[in-house]
């Protein structure tokens, strides 16, 4: 039995890792809901066929070392699209800048191709009359997580508990009308010049979230473990970035790199294009928020200020149980399943020998599930709470 649930953890185990190629699907006709209630027209990333791109686009993860490829297919009409890199050191063929590289025309594929250098976090986006193309919402995070694990930020760096990405952009909706979207373009040109209304945002974004949109975004963290935080800007703003004093933040990364000094501080700014990696050490539960302020570059004026709720909690208990965040018994199991979580909520999974989804739900506390009907073999289910990722192999015989 022991060599079967072996096998089945490694099927498992090799379906998270393998290395398909990354989608994503350019598309000229998205909609955004701002946080007033309005709705514009953006340009942006998707992965599915139908699916509404959204602003930021999809958060790509690939792990240090990987042989990447992006698979991007533009099904938008007008301007090609292309994908830059932004930060990693890829070839020139790869980079997506237009002329240095390839552009992406209408129902074509362009692909990507990289070894995925230094651990960090990067920013993909359009290159093609950037300008436009980024504020119209071509523009996503992309995270190479160190070979060494998950919850470390690089080979020899720290160990963390929890991480929270942040990542900055503003929306003037003046530039959302056809009038700007839909640009002249010609390819044999490496320079445009297409008239665009002076940059005045109105909405000041991060992960595409702004006023009491974001209460659905919390930074979490407990009070003796590490925190890492993601933070990159790219808007046309600079932002600085005020953290309670209660999370003893310390910036150790730049731009995908170690900093050689770490700096202690309570405020941070980010200008376009720039990443940052924060780790916060709390050393008491509390709930905060951290302030984002949005300034022009050229005179420093604030003109608008985003608060992300922070909630640190206690680890006492948490920590207690974390061993066994999530126990399931009887193993084997013949007709109820129970799964019982520790102090938190828990998504569940429940997955056959072949890696079908047999059961998605989430658990609170303890509950039974009924298992008569689930054929005879061996199943795998995994938890996913705020402190990581359980695997537990069960029998049904
Ligand atoms: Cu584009």
């Amino acid at each position: 039995m022991r060599a079967l649930l072996c096998i089945l953890l490694i099927c498992f185990g090799t379906t998270c890792l393998a290395q398909d190629p990354i989608q994503l699907i350019g598309r000229n006709t998205g909609e955004k809901l701002l946080s007033d209630g309005n709705e514009i027209r953006t340009f942006g990333f998707a992965q599915e066929i139908g699916e509404n791109p959204g602003v930021p686009g999809p958060s790509l993860e690939v792990i240090e070392g990987d042989s990447v490829v992006i698979d991007f297919w533009n099904i938008s009409q007008g301007a090609p699209h292309t994908i830059h890199l932004h930060g990693l050191d890829v070839d020139q063929q790869n980079d997506g800048v237009p002329h240095l590289s390839f552009e992406v025309h209408h129902m074509e594929h362009g692909f990507y191709r990289f070894k995925a250098p230094h651990p960090g976090t990067y920013v993909y986006h359009c290159h093609v009359v950037s300008s436009i193309h980024v504020q119209a919402g071509m523009f996503g995070l992309l995270i190479v997580r160190p070979a060494v694990g998950d919850n470390y930020t690089w080979e020899g760096g720290y160990n963390y508990w929890y991480e929270s990405s942040l990542l900055m952009s503003e929306i003037d909706t003046n530039w959302h009308h056809d009038s700007v979207l839909l640009h002249d373009y010609d390819t044999n040109m490496s320079h445009h010049h297409v008239r665009i209304p002076k940059y005045k945002p109105q909405h000041f974004l991060i992960n595409g979230l702004a006023e009491q949109q974001l209460d659905d975004l919390t930074i979490r963290g407990v009070n003796d473990g590490n925190l890492y935080l993601r933070l990159s800007n790219i808007g046309y703003f600079g932002n600085r970035i005020i953290f309670p004093s209660g999370l003893n933040a310390r910036v150790i990364d730049s731009d995908g790199r170690p900093l050689p000094v770490e700096e202690v501080t309570d405020t941070l700014e980010i200008l376009p294009g720039e990443r940052y990696g924060v780790l916060a050490a709390p050393d008491s539960a509390f709930m905060d928020e951290v302030i984002v302020q949005y300034f022009n570059l050229n005179t420093g004026i604030v003109l608008n200020e985003q608060y992300v709720n922070v909630n640190i909690e206690d680890a006492a208990g948490i920590k207690e149980s974390s061993k066994e965040v999530v126990r399931i018994y009887p193993n084997p199991a013949t007709s109820s399943l129970t799964v019982e979580v520790g102090l938190q909520e828990a998504e569940i999974q429940i997955v056959d020998s072949q890696g079908r989804l047999i059961l998605e739900t989430s658990v609170t506390g303890s509950e039974s599930f009924d298992i008569r009907n689930l054929p005879s073999g061996a199943y795998i289910l995994s938890s996913r709470t705020a402190l990581g990722i359980e695997n537990h192999p069960f029998i049904k015989p």
